[in-house]
């Protein structure tokens, strides 16, 4: 703790102390972390009392001090007392333990949401890479490739097809809020980002996601960042 001190800045310090009460999440830039924000909001909607601490990526001596609370060197990492889970998925699976209803309550549903946002973790490589979030980016544009396009093919059909089945129970994924609303958080930003327009269900379910109090304070904390990553700024005209 006494080393992290003076490496650190004072605030990291209070943050450091405020830790060893509360969890803390270690999170990356607001405007660029898609993988932070999943994590963030998955504690946000658990209710969860929680410290955060941002650590501003790609600039001088950023994976040091990554070094010290993430094992992967990545954000998210969450710290539990002497604990420490990193990767969103994980991180999901450690709260769904203390906070079940963060997956669906029916066995069959709470598979295919892990499904799908197993299928988020590990795919959808073309639109990601492509296209990152870039949340105070606005009327992008990148062309298109087959791949790019199937991937949004395939997220269209899960909101659509989900929203279609649990259009009585809720305006989320399964209804209620669940990881997996969390694991696609960062597409909407990405779809307002590079101007992809939907309709029906779809576009009605973007808006629940973006009408979330904490996507707002996740926005509004974006647009306090000075930070520029040159590689996340794709799509200019
Ligand atoms: N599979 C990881 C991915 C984590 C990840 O790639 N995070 C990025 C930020 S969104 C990161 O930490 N990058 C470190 C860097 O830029 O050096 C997860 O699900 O948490």
């Amino acid at each position: 703790m006494l080393k992290l001190g003076i490496l650190w800045s004072h605030v990291v310090e209070v943050n450091l102390g405020a830790a060893m009460n509360k969890p803390l999440l270690i999170v990356g830039n607001k405007n660029y972390s898609s993988w932070s924000l999943r994590a963030w909001l998955m504690l946000k909607h658990a209710s969860v009392d929680f410290e955060e601490m941002r650590v501003a990526l790609q600039v001088p001596g950023y994976q040091l001090k990554l070094s010290y609370f993430s094992p992967s060197g990545k954000v998210p990492a969450y710290r539990d007392g002497e604990l420490t889970v990193w990767d969103s998925l994980s991180i999901a699976e450690y709260l769904h333990e203390s906070y079940p209803n963060l997956w669906p309550a029916d066995r069959a549903a709470r598979a295919i949401a892990r499904s799908i946002s197993a299928e988020m973790h590990s795919g959808f490589t073309a639109l990601r890479s492509a296209m990152p979030m870039n949340i105070r980016g606005r009327g992008r544009h990148v062309a298109t490739t087959p791949e790019i396009d199937a991937d949004i093919a395939r997220i269209r059909n899960i909101w659509r097809d989900l929203r279609t089945l649990y259009s009585g129970t809720g305006p989320w994924l399964f209804g209620d809020y669940c990881i997996a609303d969390a694991m696609f958080a960062p597409v909407v930003f990405r779809f307002l980002t590079y101007r992809i327009f939907e309709e029906g269900v779809v576009d009605e379910y973007m808006k629940t996601v973006m009408r979330d109090p904490f996507m707002q304070e996740w926005v509004k904390a974006s647009e306090l960042e000075h930070e520029v990553l040159v590689l996340n700024e794709v799509g200019i005209a």
